[in-house]
């Protein structure tokens, strides 16, 4: 530990391919890309729906993981290949879910991640739910993913993609967890946020909105790896996003937990996540 860090945290070596490490208090030697199979033998503990409990210890945390997912295999494994240990180490009770959208409808993140808590709620009394993209691996071990108790958390506040820096106050994209009375107090997240961008924005007026704000880890804490990627069919810039962005003031207690439907397609217990496969609609 220590190698290629200076005492102010910033990284004076360059990291080594991002698909397969990503640890920034030390440098991992690369490993090759592993498949599903060959991440389950290197995770007994994990249970199947990608579950996990600290065996020797009462956990004090009980986290659901929530991704919002489609056509991301090879960022699915680098995620399961990076969160799995680290959860571990930090002894916590966890389990990943990841909420796929079902059929080629436009891409809608908000509304995948207001299913997921939904579900995961249905499994288990959690005390923090963790909004989490695909493409994001946390680097640093001191970046414990448990909650707030009064206020939501954003997690992901350096990200190389910004040269470890929040990119503007109010950013809330990226990595987010909220106990469950902070999300039911927000009413969720929009639901008509079809397509990129906007959908975090929202959110984060949303926790002001109803009384709350948000708090963040240090800056030398809150770093995060994010895979290289081009934007992806199905999730075109949505060009309603600064009108809908317009109206979060009248539109938050209307649109949102309480006016969330959907189709529960699926519900798997794959070896190392629960595979939600869920039709949300389209984009009127
Ligand atoms: C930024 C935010 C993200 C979100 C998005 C705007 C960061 C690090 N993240 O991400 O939180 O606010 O802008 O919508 O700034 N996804 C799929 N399949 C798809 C499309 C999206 O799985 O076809 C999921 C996946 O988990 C991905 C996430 O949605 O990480 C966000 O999409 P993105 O990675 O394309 O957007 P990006 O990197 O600009
Ligand atoms: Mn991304």
């Amino acid at each position: 530990h220590g190698h290629g860090t200076t005492t102010n945290g910033t990284s004076t070596k360059r990291l080594p391919d991002p698909l397969t490490t990503a640890c920034w208090t030390c440098v991992r030697a690369p490993v090759p890309p592993l498949s599903l199979e060959e991440i389950r033998q290197r995770n007994p503990l994990v249970q199947p729906g990608g579950r996990y409990r600290p065996p020797d210890c009462e956990p004090r945390h009980h986290t659901a993981i929530v991704v919002p997912y489609r056509n991301r295999q090879t960022h699915l494994r680098a995620l399961l290949y990076h969160l799995h240990p680290f959860l571990q180490r930090q002894q916590i009770h966890y389990s990943i879910y990841i909420v796929q959208q079902w059929g080629n409808s436009t891409f809608n993140r908000a509304k995948l991640l207001n299913v997921g808590v939904r579900e995961a709620l249905r499994d288990e009394d959690w005390s923090c739910i963790f909004l989490h993209d695909v493409d994001l691996l946390p680097e640093n071990d001191h970046n414990t993913y448990t909650c707030h108790k009064q206020f939501p958390t954003h997690l992901s506040v350096a990200m190389d993609k910004f040269r470890y820096r929040l990119p503007y106050p109010q950013y809330f994209g990226g990595v987010s967890a909220l106990t469950p009375d902070q999300y039911m107090k927000m009413n969720g997240f929009p639901n008509q946020y079809w397509g990129w961008g906007g959908e975090d924005d929202d959110i984060a007026a949303r926790v002001r909105l109803s009384g709350m704000k948000i708090v963040r880890p240090p800056v030398a804490i809150g770093h995060y790896k994010m895979i290289k990627h081009k934007g992806d069919r199905g999730n075109e810039q949505n060009p309603r996003r600064f009108d809908l962005l317009k109206r979060t003031r009248l539109n938050w207690r209307s649109d949102g937990l309480n006016s969330l439907t959907y189709e529960l397609l699926s519900k798997e217990l794959e070896p190392l996540y629960t595979n939600l496969t869920v039709d949300i609609g389209d984009d009127p």
